[in-house]
């Protein structure tokens, strides 16, 4: 029998730079992560995924590495990985590293060989192409950190890929040289007890080998276009499978940036022998407006009934067909209190509110930390801001584009920017949140004081309670594991119902989105069910539900 263990798991993000820092340098560590197991252990999870700790100029925050089996000296020793694994699994904690094998770093030694010249043993791990006629970049494809996908080098005399920064050069996937290396990366960690793998961007993999320019409907001069479900994509993540995943029984969830429910199923049908596990991009646009030049800056209110119909698209569509990974935060994405919720007077209601919606559903849930504590996002200048996605955007759109006011890139900042998650932890009350003894290489969002972890835990509004809770249900009831999935009240506007049947139990899952009090005549329905978690603690009149009331009812 195959271990399905995620099927009943929680998985938590750890952006390990912002966590916990035990050597006063201002960057959290993996000895940092271990100071903190016990505390992961009380909140319930069962895995820990690390975003990259391996050595890396940190471009990219450890988005671009330069060798895959070292750690980097900020984050400790390769025996600190190794001890951190062995800790967490004394725990019954199990550890999923990050895999970025769509590219590397410019520093890493694959790429300083493959750009020595043309013809040594890593000149084709990478993209090279010779330039047009006149000199200019082979097509009009652009980075999603800004200007030309394509960079010209100097020895070679010829341009190399990066579908991110130039310091990130996209590794060339056609040669089996490059898929044997990474394979052997993922070896080694195993090797060193690691249970499973996070896959950056591992729909961008495969190229079209035709390098067509893309479309270019605002006639711009590089256009960022789908990146995505190249032609051997799923060749190559078979291949990956076979070499490695199954044999070494390791757990896997890919990032599929554009991925629809469609393309999901056959990335994560089991029969296919692909991965086990996709994050989807697709319910986070519920509040961008769809097709605008300025891409996810072009922010707008989000559309509540577009993010049930999106997540049931995914829980229909993959039923018997696949695992869904669910997530509204990550390392990339907002705090879901400020970005969707309200989280100046209904800050644990809307944590907790979108908290049930997510977790009740089938599928394995991810935190991201902080989350279990209603961190929210800071109010930032742009110069505060540290991020390479954020600040090549600016260039590009405010300074050169000029489809985008500097005052409305700031606001869509404020609303979604991936800085927004890399705050520091707070874990208490004291100097840098409790975070670092020394000067943090990220700002504390000021509302540290109030809002931290020691101060939630005690709080009688505890949303660490609340996501304890959450992962309890989860451990004890093969419902939400197994129970059928019902989207309930499609059309209404701020109510999020479902319901979930298994073995003749039945449960009602529901939330009021919105910061207005509700008449919700579908819960008359359900008068004779149990409450078995809300968040709010006093009765309610008989089918009202209050700003960002939650709660999940059960039929026995
Ligand atoms: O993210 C891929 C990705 O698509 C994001 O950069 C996306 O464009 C952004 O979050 C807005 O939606 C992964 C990593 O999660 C991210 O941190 C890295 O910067 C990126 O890949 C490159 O490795
Ligand atoms: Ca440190």
């Amino acid at each position: 029998m195959k271990n399905e263990w995620w099927k009943n798991a929680v998985i938590y993000q750890v952006y390990p730079k912002s966590f916990y820092d035990t050597n006063a340098d201002g960057i959290g560590d993996l000895p940092g992560i271990d100071a903190k197991l016990d505390y992961l252990k009380e909140l319930g999870i069962d895995a820990i995924w690390i975003s990259p700790c391996y050595l890396s100029p940190q471009i990219d925050n450890g988005y671009d590495i330069a060798d895959y089996r070292k750690i980097d000296p900020m984050f400790g020793e390769n025996s600190d990985m190794i001890k951190l694994i062995d800790d967490a699994h004394k725990l019954g904690i199990k550890i999923i590293m990050d895999m970025v094998a769509n590219h590397t770093s410019d520093k890493s030694s694959w790429f300083e060989e493959s750009r020595k010249s043309r013809d040594n043993y890593f000149s084709d791990f990478y993209i090279w192409k010779d330039p047009k006629a006149d000199g200019s970049e082979p097509n009009n494809w652009g980075s999603n950190f800004g200007g030309s996908a394509w960079t010209y080098d100097e020895t070679r005399k010829q341009y190399y890929l990066h579908y991110y920064g130039k310091q990130q050069p996209d590794l060339n996937w056609e040669n089996p040289k490059v898929r044997q290396a990474i394979y052997d990366v993922m070896r080694y960690w195993k090797a060193h007890g690691v249970d499973g793998w996070r896959m950056d961007v591992i729909t961008s993999i495969s190229k079209n080998q035709k390098f067509p320019d893309n479309d270019n409907p605002h006639h711009l001069k590089y256009v960022v276009g789908n990146q995505d479900n190249g032609p051997r994509m799923h060749e190559f993540i078979h291949e990956m499978n076979q070499e490695v995943l199954k044999p070494f029984d390791m757990m896997s969830v890919g990032e599929a940036p554009s991925s629809k429910s469609k393309d999901a199923r056959l990335l994560v049908d089991p029969k296919r022998e692909e991965l086990n596990m996709i994050f989807t991009f697709e319910h986070m646009h519920v509040d961008r407006k769809p097709g605008d030049v300025n891409g996810r800056w072009a922010i707008q209110p989000m559309d509540v009934v577009q993010l049930k119909k999106t997540l049931a698209d995914w829980q229909y569509n993959l039923d018997g067909h696949g695992w869904n990974a669910l997530y509204f935060e990550n390392h990339d994405r907002a705090r879901t209190p400020s970005r969707w919720g309200n989280d100046q007077d209904y800050r644990y209601e809307s944590a907790t509110a979108f908290a049930t919606v997510l977790h009740g559903l089938k599928g394995t849930p991810f935190i991201y930390q902080g989350e279990e504590i209603g961190m929210t996002n800071p109010k930032f200048e742009l110069s505060d801001y540290e991020d390479i996605e954020l600040k090549t955007n600016y260039q590009k759109l405010v300074e050169q584009e000029k489809t985008i006011s500097s005052s409305n890139f700031l606001k869509a900042a404020r609303k979604i920017s991936r800085d927004n998650a890399r705050t520091p932890m707070q874990w208490d009350n004291t100097k840098n949140a409790g975070f670092t003894q020394g000067k943090p290489w990220f700002k504390v969002n000021p509302n540290y004081r109030d809002l931290n972890v020691a101060a939630d835990i005690k709080s009688s509004k505890s949303v660490f309670k609340y996501y304890k809770d959450l992962i309890k249900l989860r451990h004890r009831n093969p419902i939400l594991e197994k129970g059928n999935f019902e989207l309930l009240l499609p059309e209404d506007k701020s109510i999020f119902a479902y319901s979930r049947e298994w073995n003749g139990e039945k449960w009602l899952v529901i939330a009021n989105l919105s910061d207005t009090k509700q008449q919700v005549e579908l819960l008359k329905d359900y008068s004779g069910y149990k409450d078995i978690l809300g968040n709010y603690a006093s009765d309610n009149e008989e089918s009202i539900l209050r700003p960002y009331e939650a709660k999940i009812l059960k039929n026995m």
